[in-house]
């Protein structure tokens, strides 16, 4: 049997996914890109995980989708088959939050994985680019959408019209990245703070989650009316009440996550 493309594991009440394609630098497939949803769905689906943790190999998150198998594709192959596309979307769909913890290269569909993820932890290693221009294409999913939003039109064009590779640095100064640590400590800090994540009121949470990415995609009222209405129907729930008892009485909070 072959390999399998990712591997799973649960610690406390976060959820790993690491790819396992290291050979080629994890580039992607579609089969990887299935099962990472799958595995992503059902830790979303599980009430015992509270966050998700993506990570790749210490030499690359990702180096972007699979060039041999791609090059060849006509346009009616690409478009007939929604290469990638399917699970790409569903991914977006995962309402817990996911860190991605990247070391080495995150490039190309590689870069764009780490940006749907909710935030990146890097490690000093980490290389961020989307080098698509050089095989005469452009980012499909998401770059040049993301890039300008996560870090601005400039940089976003010089990366993506000149192929520039950025080193963590960069990206954490442009706003790409939230943390930088030293490479050996990528999962370990990506599932420190996943775990404290998973410690905290999880419809608090996801509202928290689901209202900051509706600022992408609304108009700034539209975003401030959906915000206070997650404000204020978490005022429904036990943790919001725990939350402010155990303040109140000096005591440490339990939540029940409900
Ligand atoms: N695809 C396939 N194989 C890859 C790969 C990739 N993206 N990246 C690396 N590999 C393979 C290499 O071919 C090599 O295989 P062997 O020769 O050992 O069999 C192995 O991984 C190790 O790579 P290198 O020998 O090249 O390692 P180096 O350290 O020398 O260089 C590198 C590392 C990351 C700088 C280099 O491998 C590189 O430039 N890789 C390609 C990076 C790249 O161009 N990425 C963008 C790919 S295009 C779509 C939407 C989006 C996309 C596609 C479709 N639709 C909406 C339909 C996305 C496109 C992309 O991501």
């Amino acid at each position: 049997m072959s390999e399998p493309m990712i591997k799973t594991e649960i610690q406390g009440r976060v959820g790993l996914v690491t790819l396992n394609r290291a050979k080629v630098l994890n580039a992607l497939s579609n089969e990887l890109i299935d099962e990472v949803a799958q595995a992503m769905r059902d830790f979303d689906a599980n009430d015992d995980i509270g966050a998700i943790v993506l990570t790749g190999s210490e030499k690359a998150f990702a180096a972007g989708a699979d060039i041999a198998a791609m090059k060849d594709w006509s346009y009616a192959d690409v478009y007939k088959q929604d290469y990638l596309g399917h699970n790409w979307e569903s991914l977006r769909r995962i309402r817990k939050p996911v860190i991605a913890a990247v070391s080495g290269f995150a490039l190309g569909g590689g870069c764009e994985l780490a940006m749907q993820c909710d935030f990146i932890i890097a490690g000093e290693n980490a290389k961020f680019g989307q080098p698509e221009i050089k095989l005469g294409i452009i980012p499909g999913y998401g770059g040049t959408q993301r890039l300008p939003r996560a870090m601005g039109k400039a940089k976003a064009m010089d990366m993506i019209l000149t192929a520039r590779m950025i080193g963590a640095q960069e990206a954490e100064q442009a706003g790409l990245v939230a943390r930088v640590v030293p490479t050996e400590k990528v999962l370990e800090e990506a599932m420190a703070a996943a775990a404290v994540i998973a410690s905290m009121p999880l419809p608090a949470v996801m509202m928290a989650k689901e209202s900051i990415n509706r600022a992408y995609e609304s108009p700034l009222n539209e975003g401030l009316l959906f915000e206070r209405r997650n404000f204020h129907a978490l005022f429904s729930t036990h943790d919001q009440k725990e939350g402010m008892n155990a303040f109140v009485e000096k005591r440490e909070a339990k939540f029940r996550h409900e």
